[in-house]
Order: structure tokens, then C-alpha cells, then sequence
């Protein structure tokens, strides 16, 4: 049995945030019906192609698990179709652009009409108010949330990071609003909306960066590098480079072989706790002693010249070595990581965060898996479905159309052309 076994949803997401949150919780056991408007589908299917006339590794790696019917909502037998899916389903997840589903006459208060007890759970850019109605894409919700404003260089622009925190991350909220939601119906029988903005979710995830912005009213934030730097404080939160996030110093230092492997790199932090391990391993120990490096508040105006002595040291051994030789004394380090070598690590394939998949038109691929474990309800990945593979299965199975009437939706055009059964 898997934890979310019985539970129907009624995937109307597109791109990538909405579709994070219907994977995971199609890997949790939910049946993910997901809808794509015929002969198109997901946009991503077309996106970013690697393999001709196959779906992109966009869609496929956000799109496990579930099963797609084609349906056009704009259309009058569109309409009774997905008015029958959101009898049938527990829940409905949405990010389309704000004002969409109540064009196709689906408003949160027609939805509810239609089955009370339904969950319906939206992505949009923004919350309430003057940006409401804006459509938004990833790096927009990273400048929006401040998490651009203070990442970077104090002498560099702002800079927006590699990992999808507005898509993803706002995918990974809306997951937990809705379980929530499905706990709470439980007990109170009802369903009920349950909304992220992408803004919000980055602010979320750059919440230190606020805890910051107020500390600077009691002076200058010591743990940056610029306060040792002799570098004034603005009004906001800057951008503190490679500087660890928790008050313990830290940076990225070059490791042996940094001069041909752009990610020859460790990161390496000077915990207050094994300072003294640190002098050791790094031949310097005269520092624990010594007046202006005994002490954590000391150091802070010489952290430029502690981690160059700490980077001739890592530049003699290789990132991993580095990792061996820090890790017995706690000392907090770790590699810097090549999505090559990640791809290439066969310890994370055996935990399922990395999995293998094949498929009809692309062949074996690597994916992410379920990041999150449940000791009693096993992921296992299965592919995306190819545009409209289940339509079939979907109106008969789930929906109970047959005969006649299953013959007049297919012949209405609402539900696009019928597959025979895809390849395996
Ligand atoms: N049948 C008929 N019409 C359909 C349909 C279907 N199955 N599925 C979608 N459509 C229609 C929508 O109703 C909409 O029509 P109207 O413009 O007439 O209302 C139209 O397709 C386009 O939808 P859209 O505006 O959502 O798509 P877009 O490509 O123009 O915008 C995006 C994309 C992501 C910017 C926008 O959807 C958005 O802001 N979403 C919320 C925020 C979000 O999730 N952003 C993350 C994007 S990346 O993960």
C-alpha cells in the first residue's frame, strides 16, 4: 500500500512548478490524471529537444507517474468532461495565469459546486494585490522573493541560482498544502483552496536573508566577510559571496586540479568547535594560541588571510581528499559537485534519489527520484506518459463513459485522437 493510495487527482499543470508537485505526489500513490490540451499537450513536451519527435528530458523528468488524457476545456463536451473528472477527483492542481480557469468557466466557486469535497490547489506568481494578475516564470519569482538581491558578489550584480526554488520550490509547497488539506477533510469532510505564490515560496526558502535585513539595525553583520573587509553596510541585506549562512565562516576554496576542472572546489567552513583540528590539519598550529586567531571574534578581520592559508593547503590535495582527511575531525567540508559526478555516483542510484528510466521514444534516461522517503510507502519511477495515452482508459475506467456515449465525446473533437496502447 502506498500512503496516498485511493486519492484521484485532476492534474491541470503545465511547465514545471505545478507538474514538481503532481510527481510527487503521483510517487506517494495518488492516481495523477493529468490533463494537456489536445494535439499539444504539456508545452514542455516540445521544450529544449535532445532526441527528435521524443518528449524532452523537461517534460519526462517532471512528468512520472502519471497518466494523461487529452481534453479540450473550451469545448462544450470539453466542459462535461472535466466536470465529470472534478466529481471523481480528491483534488485538483492548477498553475495556470491568473484568471484562466474561471475563463473556461471553472471558478473555485463552480468547482465546489461541483463536488464540495474536492481540494483545489493553485500556483500562481504572485499573491493578492498589485501584481496579482502578472504571469511568472522561475527567475522572476527569484529577483521577486529577494533571493537574487543576496546572492552574488557585493561587487557583482545580483545573481539568480541554479536550483529552481520558485518552480520546484513552490511545487514542494503546494505538496504539503495539500496533504494538509486532505488531513484536515478527514475531519471536516470538506475540501478546501489552497494557494502558493512563487514570491512567497522563494521569501520562504531566503527567510535568513530577512532574519539579516533586521539584524542590521543593531550594526554591522559580523559573520560577512565585508565587516572583516572593513567594507560599510547599506540598508539591505547584501550579497555575502560564498559566506555561510549561519554565522560560522565559510567559503568556496580551489582544490588540487582547479586550474583544468571548473568545479575542483571544496567548501569549507572554520567552525568555531574545531578550530583548533582545522590548525592542525592545515600545518598551522601556532594558531590556536596565538593572540588575533585564538578566538572566533579575532578572526574575523583576518577570514581573507586564514582561508588563503587554508586554500594552499586544499589546492595539495583533491576535493575528495579533502573530505576524507576533514571528515574523521568534523570538521564541516564538502565537494563541490559536477552534475557529471552526481550523475555518475551509483551510491545515490541505490538510495532511489537517482533512478534509471526507460521509454517507448527515448530510450533510458536518468532522473531524479522521490527525494523524500517513507519507510512504508515505496516509490517506484515509472515514465511520463506519452501525450493522451490514457484517454481511453480514463473516460471508461474512471469516468464510466461507454457505448454511445463514450463514441459521441470521442467524435465531439473535445478529446482529440485516440492512441492504441503505446509500446512498452
Ligand atoms: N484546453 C483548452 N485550453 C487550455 C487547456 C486545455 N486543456 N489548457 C490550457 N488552456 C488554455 C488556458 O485556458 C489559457 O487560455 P486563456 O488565455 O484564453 O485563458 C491558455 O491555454 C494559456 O494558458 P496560460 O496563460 O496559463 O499559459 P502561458 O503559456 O501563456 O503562460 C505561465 C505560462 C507559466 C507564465 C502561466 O501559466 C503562469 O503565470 N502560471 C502561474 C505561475 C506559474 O506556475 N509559473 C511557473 C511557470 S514555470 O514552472
Amino acid at each position: 500500500m502506498k500512503a496516498l493510495d485511493g486519492i484521484k487527482v485532476l492534474d491541470f499543470t503545465h511547465v514545471q512548478s505545478g507538474p514538481t508537485c503532481t510527481q510527487l505526489l503521483a510517487w506517494f500513490g495518488a492516481d495523477v490524471i493529468k490533463v494537456e490540451r489536445p494535439g499539444v499537450g504539456d508545452a514542455t513536451r516540445k521544450q529544449l529537444i535532445d532526441v527528435p519527435g521524443a518528449d524532452s528530458l523537461y517534460f519526462t523528468m517532471l512528468n512520472h507517474n502519471k497518466r494523461s488524457i487529452e481534453l479540450n476545456s473550451k469545448n462544450e463536451t470539453g466542459k462535461e468532461v472535466l466536470t465529470r473528472l472534478i466529481e471523481e477527483c480528491d483534488v485538483l492542481v492548477e498553475n495556470f495565469a491568473p484568471g484562466a480557469l474561471d475563463r473556461m468557466g471553472f471558478s473555485w466557486e463552480r468547482i465546489q459546486e461541483i463536488n464540495p469535497r474536492i481540494i483545489m490547489a493553485s500556483i500562481k506568481g504572485f499573491g493578492p494585490g498589485k501584481y496579482e494578475d502578472c504571469k511568472v516564470y522561475e527567475n522572476v519569482a527569484q529577483c521577486a522573493g529577494g533571493s537574487a538581491s543576496t546572492t552574488g558578489f557585493l561587487d557583482g550584480p545580483p545573481l539568480v541560482t541554479g536550483a529552481q526554488i520558485g518552480d520546484s520550490g513552490t511545487g514542494l509547497h503546494l505538496c504539503l498544502g495539500i496533504v494538509t488539506a486532505l488531513f484536515q477533510r478527514e475531519k471536516s469532510g470538506r475540501g478546501q483552496k489552497v494557494s502558493c505564490a512563487m514570491q512567497d515560496s522563494v521569501l520562504n526558502l531566503a527567510r535568513v536573508k530577512l532574519r539579516d535585513q533586521q539584524r542590521l539595525a543593531a550594526g554591522p553583520l559580523k559573520e560577512y566577510s565585508q565587516f572583516g573587509e572593513g567594507v560599510p553596510f547599506g540598508e539591505a541585506t547584501p550579497r555575502a559571496g560564498n559566506d555561510s549562512g549561519g554565522g560560522q565562516p565559510g567559503r568556496i576554496l580551489k582544490c588540487k586540479g582547479w586550474e583544468q576542472d571548473p568545479n575542483a572546489y571544496t567548501y569549507f567552513i572554520i567552525q568555531a568547535a574545531v578550530w583548533e583540528k582545522v590548525c592542525d590539519v592545515i600545518g598551522r598550529p601556532e594558531w590556536k594560541t596565538q593572540e588575533g586567531y585564538a578566538k572566533p571574534p579575532e578572526r574575523l578581520d583576518k577570514l581573507n588571510e586564514i582561508f588563503s592559508t587554508i586554500e594552499e593547503w586544499t589546492m595539495t590535495r583533491t576535493k575528495f581528499e579533502v573530505m576524507e582527511i576533514c571528515n574523521p575531525h568534523d570538521i564541516p567540508v564538502g565537494p563541490i559537485l559536477s552534475m557529471k559526478e552526481i550523475s555518475e555516483d551509483e551510491g545515490l542510484y541505490a538510495t532511489g534519489t537517482m533512478v534509471r528510466v526507460d521509454h517507448p521514444e527515448r530510450g533510458e534516461y536518468l532522473s531524479v527520484g522521490c527525494p523524500i522517503k517513507l519507510s512504508d510507502s515505496d516509490v517506484e519511477v515509472t515514465r511520463s506518459p506519452l501525450l493522451g495515452e490514457h484517454t481511453s482508459e480514463i473516460l471508461s475506467d474512471v469516468l464510466g463513459y461507454s457505448g454511445d456515449d463514450l463514441d459521441r465525446v470521442i467524435g465531439s473533437g473535445a478529446v482529440g485522437e485516440i492512441k492504441a496502447e503505446a509500446a512498452e
